[in-house]
């Protein structure tokens, strides 16, 4: 409870292959690069206390060996660095600076060491377990210790420079390990990913999110399967509940080429929604830059989703209003409906042993606007509930608004506005009597950035945004869009030439959103990618932007050509390329040449030079040239931002005029 409780928490990475720009050290990295000119734990404390996180978790060592703190078990330690002249201790600070601010402590220990001669041997177990003891007797109390799940391979090995691998269920012994864990610290957490059953799990993915379904229990033996790591397991027998770890950057450890990178406000909201919102706790990861410091653009990001966090929750439209059930235990007081709107999180609703499906109805008593239905169990008693569904009154009927399955110590649900003088909460199933703790309804502030318009390749509109709650007004002839608009329900089907402007609308504000414009050209419907029979290549004509294609040349070599025939002869006056916005290779395309051709034999070079700046700013770039009729096209990559041969698209368009 203590531990789900924090919610929020940090992750730091910060360790020798900060200075190599590595993502795994080899274990034989130089101590002398390690030499932080501005280091400042107190700075990453205080962020995290802002950002309204419990906790942080330190890379004391990570996979290459090198430690953060003087172990007196090896040389390859901050006392042999030259930062402070070998006598600095991060863990020591940063233990240091938790404790000023008035956070928990958390360490990772990689159980996996690439420096270490004797990694794969039984000695080197009785040399962890030294280092796990120094770093949990000598900093006060730990939360949670991390034994990430990397584990054997490729190394320096105390210069053998070989590949090792370990047998991971055995080689660690880890029951012992925790037993010694367990002394030393009584209240601690252990996290392990690798070894035997530990007390938290991780959620099968780092890319932010846990299942909708997710129970906190799991098997005390046996193996975990992906399903299980990231769904629980109903009927396991071991309390193992997820934590969701991600980094607010694509990578764990600071890469200067990913300062452009830092998830935006309401990307980290959404992470939020499918970490906390789902029974889970975040982990979120800053990579520490090379003098010492979390980036000021992390540290805006982070603190950005503290405020969007803080105003979306800051009123519960549930608190204190009257609440009745279809059934209450024993009929008494003590487990009455109003306790779930009283603030207290150790009172609940419960039901009769045998009722297993029961409701309970929160009477606002004037319509009210809301968008967000929270609920909680009263989890030191398990987590029971199964699925539910959520209605409202309105306009003197009740209609379905969401539902959802498990809901464990936090479940969220987000909808569009909507206003209602009654809520009804139905659970229906659940593995015993269902005890719930707390009901939350929120109208949180939309984020209205303006929204994204795609028409696919057979001519179907869709109107999305990267938040769940405001309503979009749409027109298709130029005219400005208003919220007397036609309000968008469905995709529509328009092909050909068609401006379409749209508006995110936030019901509860009356607020809305700059206006989003797309001019879509010519029909698309016959368009047909030449010389691949891949399917995934059509991603690049499905109107998505956040879809991609990558192929190479067929040399490996650049340049690399993509060509589309166009099914007719079009009055062809510019193209638009669209760059892959993933985070991991997206081969954007620099440098280009573009040639039309009428019988996709007779090619003519019309325009040619670079994307300017595309690499910091990966949007539409539109290219136009003297207007003729063509029916085939190619655009041919010179050079890409990484300089291979392996070119990505998100979208390609053509001009015409
Ligand atoms: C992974 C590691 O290999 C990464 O480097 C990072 O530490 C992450 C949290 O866990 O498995």
């Amino acid at each position: 409870m203590r531990w789900q409780e924090m919610e929020y928490y940090a992750f730091v990475h910060f360790s020798l292959n900060t200075y190599t720009d590595q993502s795994w050290g080899y274990g034989n990295e130089d101590i002398n690069l390690f030499n932080p000119q501005k280091l400042d734990c107190r700075q990453w404390a205080r962020i995290c206390k802002e950002a309204g996180m419990k906790g942080i978790i330190l890379t004391a060592k990570h996979h290459s060996g090198f430690c953060l703190w003087p172990s007196q078990y090896t040389e390859y330690s901050v006392k042999n660095a030259p930062w402070k002249n070998g006598k600095g201790d991060i863990v020591r600070e940063m233990a240091d600076a938790c404790k000023e601010y008035g956070l928990k402590l958390g360490i990772y220990v990689s159980p996996w060491d690439r420096n270490h001669a004797e990694y794969g041997k039984p000695e080197y177990i009785t040399y962890f377990r030294n280092q796990i003891k120094e770093l949990l007797t000598n900093y006060g109390p730990v939360f949670e210790i991390w034994f990430d799940g990397a584990n054997g391979g490729t190394g320096y090995y105390g210069g053998a420079n070989e590949n090792r691998t370990i047998d991971r269920t055995t080689y660690y012994d880890w029951k012992n390990t925790y037993n010694m864990i367990r002394e030393l610290q009584p209240n601690i957490v252990i996290w392990n990913d690798g070894g035997d059953r530990a007390d938290l799990r991780w959620v099968g993915t780092e890319a932010g999110y846990v299942g909708e379904t997710n129970w906190s229990l799991l098997n005390g033996t046996g193996e975990v399967e992906w399903k299980m790591l990231h769904f629980g397991l109903e009927d396991g027998d071991s309390w193992v509940p997820a934590e969701v770890n991600t980094s607010i950057r694509p990578e764990w450890f600071y890469h200067p080429s990913e300062d452009s990178k830092v998830k935006t406000v309401p990307q980290l909201m959404e992470t939020y929604y499918s970490s906390i919102g789902r029974n889970g706790t975040l982990l979120l990861n800053f990579p520490i830059m090379p003098n010492g410091l979390i980036h000021e653009a992390d540290e805006k990001a982070a603190l950005g989703l503290a405020t969007m966090v803080r105003t979306s929750f800051a009123e519960n439209l549930a608190e204190k209003k009257k609440a009745t059930a279809s059934n209450v235990r024993g009929e008494k007081k003590e487990f009455g409906a109003a306790n779930v709107t009283d603030n207290n999180s150790d009172t609940y609703w419960a039901t009769d042993d045998n009722v297993t499906t029961a409701s309970l109805t929160i009477d606002f008593e004037s319509p009210t606007m809301f968008n967000r239905f929270l609920a909680q169990e009263y989890i030191r008693l398990g987590q029971r509930v199964k699925s539910f569904k959520v209605e409202v009154f309105t306009d003197g009927t009740w209609r379905e608004l969401c539902h959802g399955t498990t809901i464990g110590y936090k479940r969220i649900l987000r909808f569009p506005g909507v206003k209602a003088t009654k809520v009804r909460f139905t659970i229906t199933g659940s593995k015993g009597s269902p005890l719930i703790s707390n009901i939350g309804i929120y109208n949180a502030p939309a984020f209205l950035n303006a929204p994204a318009i795609m028409r696919n390749q057979s001519g179907e509109i869709t109107i999305t945004t990267d938040d769940v709650g405001p309503y979009f007004y749409y027109t298709l002839d130029g005219s400005e869009p208003t919220p007397q608009s036609k309000k968008y329900t469905a995709p529509v089907q328009r092909d050909g030439k068609v401006d379409v402007k749209a508006i995110a609308y936030d019901p509860a504000s009356g607020k809305s959103s700059p206006v989003a414009v797309e001019n879509f050209g010519v029909s698309r419907k016959d368009w047909k990618i030449v010389g691949t029979d891949d399917d995934k290549a059509y991603a690049i004509l499905d109107g998505n932007t956040s879809t991609a294609w990558h192929h190479q040349g067929k040399d490996k070599t650049t340049p690399v050509d993509l060509e589309i025939d166009l099914g007719s002869e079009q009055n062809l006056s510019g193209f638009r390329y669209h760059p892959d916005q993933g985070m991991w290779g997206p081969g954007i395309i620099t440098h280009y040449e573009f040639y039309v051709s009428p019988d996709n034999k007779n090619w003519k070079l019309v325009n040619q030079g670079e994307f300017s700046n595309i690499k910091n700013n990966p949007l539409w770039q539109i290219k136009k040239f003297t207007p003729l009729r063509a029916r085939f096209i190619r655009l041919r990559a010179l050079k890409n931002t990484e300089g291979t041969d392996r070119i990505g698209y998100a979208e390609i368009d053509v001009i015409t005029d």
